[in-house]
């Protein structure tokens, strides 16, 4: 009797046996499935995480975000005087137009020495699209301003001189220009150049850029005396 009794425990307790090793295989299974689940998911948000990375690099993209914020700038209340330079960042402080890009670090934060490569150089063509015009008897549809020079003069390098010619084109039979040299400076802490053009009709051109992208910038024509403009172009870079 204890014979075919002992057969029976153990012929049960080897089925017991069979059942765990299989769920065993099964919870080894679920937790294998889990896990590549997971790493599936980590590495897709790796990748997504990479993209968004790759989108903050984009030059166009910071291009785009640094003229925005450039626009916001312009309305916003001035938090230093006229030709003064704003050194930006969590630490307020203004220093002078002309110890911008001087080679001497004026802002606690270094700003005014950061940002002190020239935007343009000779041979640089832009073209105008007239948003306004009523300066003299042309009213020309487009105007070109070529660079001819670019000159770092020593001591006086926040301010580079810059020789040019303005065309303006007149829409005639004869496709007739005026052709204008023109002589200015170009200003690191406003990114602006001041064009004074030797003309009878004493007018000057100020090309304002907005710091961020240098392949467009606001042309303003104005009235010496006055100082308002009576024309204004949007110039962009010919490439
Ligand atoms: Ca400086």
């Amino acid at each position: 009797m204890r014979g075919p009794f002992i057969g029976v425990v153990v012929v049960v307790l080897a089925a017991v046996a069979c059942l765990l090793q299989v769920d065993a295989a099964a919870e080894e299974d679920n937790r294998a499935r889990d896990i590549s689940e997971r790493i599936d998911k980590l590495t897709a948000e790796a990748f997504k995480l990479g993209r968004n990375l790759d989108a903050r690099l984009d030059p166009i993209r910071i291009k785009k975000a640094g003229t925005l914020k450039a626009r916001v700038d312009a309305i916003a209340e001035p938090t230093c005087d006229e030709h003064e330079y704003q050194c930006g960042g969590d630490d307020p402080q203004c220093v002078g137009d002309l110890l911008v890009c001087d080679g001497i670090t004026d802002c606690r934060n270094g700003d005014d020495e950061k940002h002190c490569v020239l935007p343009f150089a000779k041979g640089d063509t832009f073209v105008g699209d007239q948003e306004f015009d009523h300066c003299g008897r042309f009213n020309p549809d487009h105007i070109t301003l070529h660079i001819d020079s670019v000159t770092t003069i020593p001591f006086f390098t926040s301010h580079p001189k810059v020789t040019g010619r303005v065309d303006i084109h007149v829409d005639r039979d004869d496709d007739w220009a005026v052709s204008t040299p023109s002589f200015g400076f170009y200003s690191f802490a406003t990114h602006r150049i001041i064009f004074r053009t030797p003309d009878k009709d004493s007018l000057y051109l100020v090309a304002q850029f907005d710091g961020y992208n240098f392949d467009r910038f606001v042309g303003e024509t104005l009235r010496v005396g006055t100082g308002l403009p009576c024309a204004r172009f949007i110039y962009k870079r010919q490439h």
